[in-house]
């Protein structure tokens, strides 16, 4: 499958490794918008939330627990952060491999663009 989020899971295409276990893997955005910004994934090809089924929530929690657990590496969870989810073209979705994005390290504005 042609994914680059499935290739970087691989170690086919590089990537600055954050976390990894057996169902989610986390790696450095390549274009931080924050100076924390992180990119975890699933490692199961899921294209979105709307893919989403019931089969998946258990994955789903696990990833948020990972995700505030990786924001206390990060020393960002004290003064906040934002996790989020694009979805489809209006969501400003580019790679269709579900992910959640950790920003923080700086005031995040809100709303956003
Ligand atoms: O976010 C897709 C995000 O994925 C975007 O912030 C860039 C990031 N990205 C894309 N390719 C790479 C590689 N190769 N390494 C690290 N990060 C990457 P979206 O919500 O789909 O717009």
């Amino acid at each position: 499958m042609d994914c680059i989020f499935c290739k970087i899971i691989k170690g086919e295409i590089p990537s600055t490794k954050v976390y990894e276990d057996e169902f989610v893997y986390a790696f450095e955005d390549i274009n931080p918008e924050a100076p924390v910004h992180v990119i975890i994934v699933p490692k199961e090809h899921i294209e979105s939330v709307k893919a989403l089924t019931i089969s998946h929530k258990n994955l789903i929690g696990h990833l948020h627990l990972i995700a505030a657990e990786i924001a206390r590496d990060k020393n960002i969870d004290e003064t906040g952060y934002r996790l989020v989810t694009n979805i489809g073209e209006d969501g400003g979705q580019s790679v269709h491999h579900l992910h959640y994005h950790l920003l923080g390290g700086r005031q995040l504005q809100w709303p956003p663009g």
